[in-house]
């Protein structure tokens, strides 16, 4: 292979400065711009962490821009500087530079600055997003395929698709699903957490803006993940207050929105599942008529056993949370394990089902 004829002087090519100029011009006014517009132009701010996590998102955007300019900037001068020459024939190679200390030495420690500067930077916000501010008011979303359900303190049905929030209140927020993966985001307040069955995570933050906005599942969870929107809706005060006395009383009259899950299980369906996950374990006769654990027919006219196995009152909520917690007690001296609705492998709606059942049996 035949070397580069003519060598240059130095290693950085004839124009390197004027061109690093230029770029730190470019880098310096595009990043002005930057700085200078708000990202809510863009994408509005409706909560509190919003806006810190777009100064977080700014930050990025400037150092990014920074180094896009650069990188680039250099690939391009650099692919003209070093051209081949006419002359030169087509396989000579370049010059190959190793062992520069010096150069070495800054490209680890800018970076490294760089990435512990984003650490603190994230992580201060993170530790803020932690910090409950008084337990004001506390609720939950589950995830289902196809949609949300939100469930309220002191609301005894969940409500469907539709989240209520009061204005500058700060909400904490747990989120779990009932069946597969899906996610909980709004854009708008710029929180977002997995939904996963079986886990529960927490989000925190306080509405600052009236308005409607999206909540989108961003976690593809089967056919119509698509239609997975539902609506957030931060109410005044006032407003949040009569809608919470109107879902308060459909709930109370037993009618309308979306029932406890537990209302509307259907025996049928409980039938043929227990054929399926519990006939392995459980005879529908006595308590008594033990296979793995108790018989379950007469739950609710047993003379001897007036309780459950944990201790509480026979009622289908009870029921309910066995089968989704599971249970390990004694029976006949043995340990004795109920597998939770996890390891069951069952969903909400099973449960509801399952319990259905269970009631018809000896009710
Ligand atoms: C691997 C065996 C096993 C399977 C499968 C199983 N169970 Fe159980 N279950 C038990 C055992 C053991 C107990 C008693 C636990 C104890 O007393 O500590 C129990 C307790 C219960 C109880 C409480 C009974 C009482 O009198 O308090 C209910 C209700 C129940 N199971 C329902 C179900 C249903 C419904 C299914 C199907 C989804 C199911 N179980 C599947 C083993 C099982
Ligand atoms: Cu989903």
């Amino acid at each position: 292979m035949a070397q580069l004829v003519k060598k240059p002087k130095t290693n950085l090519g004839p124009g390197f400065w004027p061109v690093t100029i230029f770029l730190a011009v470019l880098a310096i006014v595009s990043d002005y711009y930057v700085y200078v517009t708000p990202l809510s132009r863009f994408l509005p701010e409706a909560a509190v962490p919003a806006d810190q996590i777009d100064a977080l998102f700014k930050f990025l955007t400037i150092v990014g821009n920074a180094i896009f300019i650069y990188v680039v900037g250099y690939v391009v001068y650099f692919c003209i500087a070093f051209r081949r020459p006419k002359n030169a024939p087509a396989n000579t190679i370049g010059v190959q530079i190793h062992d520069q200390p010096q150069l070495e030495f800054w490209w680890t420690l800018v970076p490294t600055l760089l990435v512990v500067a984003l650490a603190i930077f994230s992580v201060v916000i993170w530790k803020g997003l932690q910090q409950t501010q008084g337990d004001v008011l506390t609720m939950e979303a589950i995830g289902h395929q196809f949609y949300f359900e939100f469930r309220y303190p002191k609301l005894k049905a969940s409500v469907r698709d539709e989240m209520h929030i009061p204005v500058n209140t700060p909400i904490t927020l747990h989120v779990t699903a009932a069946d597969v993966l899906h996610g909980f985001w709004v854009p708008e307040v710029r929180v977002k957490a997995d939904m996963v069955p079986g886990l529960v995570n927490t989000l925190r933050f306080t509405p600052t803006t009236i308005g409607q906005y999206r909540i989108i599942c961003t976690e593809y969870c089967g056919s119509s993940h698509g239609k997975m929107i539902a609506k957030l809706y931060i109410d005044s005060q006032q407003d949040f207050g009569k809608w919470f006395a109107k879902e308060a009383n459909i709930a109370a009259s037993g009618g309308g929105g979306a029932a406890v899950a537990l209302t509307t299980g259907q025996k049928d369906k409980g039938q043929a599942l227990f054929g399926q996950k519990c006939s392995t374990c459980h005879s529908v006769g006595p308590y008594n008529q033990i296979i793995v654990g108790p018989g379950l027919g007469h739950l609710f006219n047993d003379a001897e056993h007036k309780q459950l196995v944990d201790g509480k009152d026979v009622t289908p909520e009870n029921i309910a949370y066995i089968l989704h917690n599971g249970y390990q007690g004694q029976l006949n001296g043995h340990v004795a394990v109920m597998p939770s609705a996890q390891a069951n492998a069952i969903s909400n709606e099973d449960i509801a089902n399952l319990t259905a059942y269970l009631v018809s049996l000896s009710k």
